[in-house]
């Protein structure tokens, strides 16, 4: 289908939707139930999102990418990967607590994080993003869509920033191979296995899906990012009580959710 691009008053009052619903913890409909919004529009209306989130003061600390996994796909009905921004405002410490009223109806999900020791230069052709990374830790993100019951189109889910919420990071560790490492997530009395070698065959791959991503999004890379590579399972429910993610010989990460 053949779309307009929307203009900027239309974007604007798109993601304030998806902002007055974060904020004030209340779901919306897809926004493609409305409005014909295509990726470009989407990513734009992530990009005026953020720029709502920095206005009150959030700081960007790096990035996520999304649908890295087959697990993730099926679960969601998405098979492309996707990209979001994290901020201080999702940041929560290794052990720590998390308010269970600040979310919808929350999911946490085993990941592997990826730490920028330097700048990169996204616009150089030649460069080497591996060598920017100099830590890797085992981590988990707490995702919360916007939009009822989870269901959401492919636009959608970039528009409300990924689903992004919160997301804990473990020991950082020094760069190094995590390729085919067993994952266990327990969270709510639930609990999910599986391999990091589910995200894209090797998370490290999903730094070079993610230096393709910036390329085309203008999104910046810079010294000190958080790079979350993407869920190695399906998520669970993230209820009361505390969620715990062990990595295979990477160490272990725990959240506490608090009713
Ligand atoms: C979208 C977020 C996907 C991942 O790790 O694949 C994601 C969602 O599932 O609501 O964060
Ligand atoms: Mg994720």
């Amino acid at each position: 289908m053949e779309t307009k691009p929307l203009d900027s008053n239309e974007i604007q009052a798109l993601a304030r939707r998806l902002d007055d619903a974060q904020v004030g913890v209340h779901d919306t409909l897809s926004l493609a139930d409305d409005v014909a919004v295509d990726i470009d529009d989407a990513y734009r209306i992530q990009e005026s999102l953020i720029g709502f989130r920095c206005g009150r003061g959030e700081r960007l600390l790096g990035v996520k990418l999304g649908f890295t996994s087959k697990a993730k796909m099926a679960q969601m009905g998405v098979s492309d990967v996707i990209v979001g921004r994290l901020t201080d405002a999702m940041c929560v410490e290794d052990g720590g607590d998390v308010d269970l009223h600040r979310f919808i109806h929350p999911k946490i999900e085993p990941e592997i994080a990826y730490r920028l020791a330097r700048d990169v230069d996204v616009d150089d052709p030649t460069v080497d993003i591996e060598s920017c990374v100099d830590a890797v830790a085992p981590a988990m993100e707490i995702i919360d869509s916007r939009y009822r019951d989870f269901r959401f189109t492919y636009t959608d889910v970039v528009a409300d920033n990924t689903s992004a919420a919160a997301y804990v990071i473990g020991p950082w560790q020094p760069m190094r191979g995590v390729g085919e490492l067993a994952v266990r997530l327990e969270a709510g009395g639930e609990s999910v296995t599986g391999s990091t070698a589910a995200i894209l065959d090797d998370p490290v791959n999903a730094l070079h899906a993610l230096l393709d991503m910036s390329r085309r999004r203008q999104i910046p890379l810079r010294a000190g990012d958080v790079v979350l590579a993407g869920a190695a399972t399906a998520a669970i429910p993230f209820a009361a009580g505390t969620a715990r993610c062990d990595v295979e010989g990477l160490g272990s990460v725990t959240v506490k959710g608090i009713a």
